[in-house]
């Protein structure tokens, strides 16, 4: 065989065998940490599930950490535990915009990737930024929803998670902005902007300190799936006149939900929740993988759900937007519920 052949066959080998593992799994011997706002909140771990078979099916591990509080001091008691060890990336939904940043630097200075989901810390604290829905797209949803509950006017209130929670401070910034620049909203009236802290008995006292201070409330938005369904307990067990909406999990507002007086909340948003899990996990992969840097524009193909582009976010950073927010209510909880 003449040396050239040899060499060229030789050659074929090696290309086949260095893209064998890539073919394998591009997350192959890849470590994760996920780090959600607080523990024993369905919603992350729902979102850190869906994020760990995305990550395990491409090779690689997933490490899920939550802090004791959903405040911005017990995240970085996670992330000083996370930096010190040896991973690619760490993927956040962060407690404060802009407390973090000092911290996530520390990290992407030690070599580690920092992606976010569901809630942005700001832009030099990520590189890339999963947003379930437009900020903008979930203002937008939720305050028609509170103009047409109420029908058109009268009082309403905010139960919202914790007061630094940048994703409800984003959405109820939209809100805001939304209701003074069209005179449709008018004869809305927002009284109070209470915060729950995505506790369940914290949130359940707020809501009936509300009740308590506006006997005219008409209608109470939970832009947090904990607030809303202790919220919707409350008033339903109550048999209050305020009804609700806002951003919730089906499977934890199914006995809530109906257009009716026997249910108190008429319907509500949320989006794919195991999308959202699944595109953090392959946008964090493409990032230590190089795929991504998290530039304007960029693309990247996230496995089954197809190609993404990364574009501009409403806080001046970019963002991978998941998709529309999604309206649940009487005729399509039931079978949404059994999903998340
Ligand atoms: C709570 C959390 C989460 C938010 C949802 C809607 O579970 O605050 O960050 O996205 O509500």
């Amino acid at each position: 065989m003449n040396k050239k052949l040899v060499s060229a066959i030789l050659c074929g080998t090696m290309v086949l065998a260095a893209a064998a593992p890539a073919m394998a799994g591009s997350a192959d011997g890849m470590k994760i940490a996920l780090v959600g706002k607080s523990a024993g909140n369905a919603f992350f771990e729902i979102a850190a599930g869906a994020f760990e078979e995305t990550v395990t099916a491409e090779g690689g591990e997933v490490q899920k950490s939550y802090p004791e509080t959903a405040t911005a001091d017990a995240q970085i008691k996670v992330l000083d535990n996370l930096i010190s060890q040896d991973f690619d990336a760490i993927c956040i939904s962060a407690n404060d915009v802009n407390a973090l940043q000092a911290k996530l630097e520390e990290a992407m200075d030690a070599g580690i990737m920092v992606s976010a989901f569901d809630s942005a810390p700001n832009p030099d604290s990520r590189q890339v930024f999963v947003n379930q829905a437009g900020t903008v797209a979930v203002g937008q949803a939720l305050i028609d929803a509170v103009y047409d509950i109420a029908g058109g006017e009268g009082q309403w209130a905010v139960l919202s998670a914790t007061s630094q929670a940048a994703n409800q401070n984003a959405w109820i910034d939209a809100m805001k902005t939304i209701m003074e620049g069209d005179e449709k909203y008018s004869k809305l009236e927002l009284v109070e902007v209470a915060y729950g802290d995505d506790e369940p008995q914290k949130s359940t006292d707020q809501t009936q300190a509300l009740l308590d201070k506006y006997p005219d409330l008409k209608v109470i938005c939970a832009p947090t799936t904990v607030g809303i369904a202790a919220a919707a307990k409350l008033l339903q067990d109550n048999g209050s006149a305020c009804k609700l909406t806002g951003l919730g999990l089906p499977s934890e507002m199914v006995e809530y939900t109906g257009a009716d007086d026997a249910h108190s909340c008429p319907y509500f948003y949320l989006w794919d929740m195991v999308g959202l899990g699944n595109l953090s996990a392959y946008a964090t992969i493409a990032l230590v993988n190089g795929d991504i840097t998290g530039a304007l524009d960029e693309t990247f193909t996230a496995g089954d759900l197809g190609d993404y582009t990364i574009t501009e976010a409403d806080d001046g950073g970019t963002e991978i937007v998941l998709g529309l927010p999604l309206q649940f209510n009487e005729e399509n909880i039931e079978e949404m519920a059994k999903l998340y």
